[in-house]
């Protein structure tokens, strides 16, 4: 058996068809009711429509990324009770329409953050960038986030203001939007006065509040899953540490551990995301695997490389910082445990995540979602199938 490959579709307004994804070799797609607004219940019947499209293009609906948490879950604020009830029930509906695998996140206010969508590597094609230099630029010159330059050293302000100093007013504005203006699959977009203010809803949530209320968060809809039986994977913070003062609890092995520890149940469970992980040089991705295989329930395989300012860009699926061999050997032997375990849950769904934007994807006026391009993906599914293949047959 061979570990299940996805395939994250946007919807009906995907530039990447659900054709496209089948020739892809996919056999699962992932994706969510974007257009239903964050913290409403998804209806059953929408959920029915989704599924049928899905299948009538000879697929498999294997994932939900994501039901997004409302802002309120993670503060504990104004109706969050109720919302946490909402959030349950689309569990529950999800459940009647024979999906069982859920990924969420708990990231306050942003969803994956990246400096630059047009990072040219070398060979010409087009990868996505976090530059250190230009996020304090964003945040110290751009924002002005009071209080902000407390949080970086003299050098990293230096370079910051030597960024900024040089940059023209349309790469200021671009930078603005790469960072507030929400990358494909985050739901929120802001301009800098509201972003501002949502950052301000933070001003009594640290790190160990956002921890108690993730925790919270997991002990009441865990217990609904383990009912319907959906397993929960939770996406990591990307980038892995807190940025613009605000705190972030999926970042680490030791996040990881204590997030599995708050509810023991193989429902309540991991989205093991390499690329996200893999950006801090102490995670230790095999490791990880092989310690908490069995609580991960969704993968998302990607490679960055990082170098010592705390810049990052995403490289080849097989190419990054990410021991990409050792994170597939050790899957592959999670997913035979799993199978003499007599567990049901052997699916072990992954997807290329991300790609580069490439050959026809860079042609001028095509339009590609950041990260989300066709043929780059293409690319990252055929390098991850044969590797897994080889160590298949090389285990047999
Ligand atoms: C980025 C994605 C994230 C992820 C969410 C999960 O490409 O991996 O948008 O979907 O954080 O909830």
């Amino acid at each position: 058996m061979a570990l299940e490959q996805t395939w994250r579709w946007f919807g009906p307004n995907d530039p990447v068809s659900l054709s496209d994804v089948r020739q892809a070799g996919a056999t699962g797609i992932v994706t969510a009711l974007h257009q239903i607004p964050n913290g409403v219940v998804w209806e059953l019947n929408d959920i029915l429509e989704r599924k049928r499209m899905i299948e009538a293009a000879g697929l498999t609906w294997s994932v939900i990324e994501s039901i997004p948490v409302h802002e309120a879950i993670k503060t504990r604020s104004g109706n969050f009770k109720k919302y946490i009830e909402n959030y349950k029930q689309s569990i529950r509906n999800l459940a009647k329409a024979g999906l069982d695998t859920v990924c969420y996140n708990f990231m306050p206010i942003l969803d994956w953050t990246r400096t630059d969508l047009d990072f040219e590597l070398p060979d010409g094609s087009r990868a996505l960038r976090f530059d250190a230099a230009e996020f304090a630029a964003f945040e110290l010159f751009l924002l002005k986030r009071p209080s902000a330059e407390n949080h970086y050293s003299a050098e990293q302000i230096q370079r910051a203001k030597e960024w900024f100093d040089q940059s023209s007013p349309s790469q200021r504005e671009k930078l603005i939007r790469n960072v507030i203006a929400g990358l494909p699959g985050s739901e929120e977009s802001f301009t800098l006065v509201s972003f501002q203010e949502a950052l301000d809803t933070y001003a009594h949530v640290g790190e160990e509040e956002l921890r108690a209320h993730l925790y919270e968060f997991i002990r009441e809809i865990t217990s609904v899953a383990e009912e319907a039986g959906v397993n929960l994977s939770i996406h990591p913070d990307d980038p892995p540490y807190p940025i613009l003062g605000l705190p972030r609890v999926v970042s680490t092995e030791s996040d990881a551990q204590q997030l599995l520890a708050a509810y023991e149940s193989p429902n309540n469970g991991l989205c093991f995301c390499t690329g996200s992980y893999g950006v801090r040089a102490d995670n230790d991705l095999v490791g990880m695997v092989e310690r908490m295989g069995s609580r991960i329930n969704f993968i998302h395989l990607r490679a960055t490389r990082r170098d010592e300012f705390g810049n990052f860009y995403e490289a080849d699926h097989l190419d990054g910082d990410v021991d990409m061999f050792g994170v597939m050997k050790a899957l592959v032997v999670e997913q035979r445990n799993r199978m003499s375990a007599g567990r049901k849950d052997v699916r072990m769904p992954f997807r290329p995540d991300h790609g580069h934007k490439m050959l026809d994807d860079l042609q001028a006026g095509k339009k590609t979602n950041p990260g989300y391009t066709a043929i780059g993906r293409l690319r990252g599914l055929a390098e991850l199938r044969g590797l897994e293949l080889g160590i298949e047959g090389f285990l047999k």
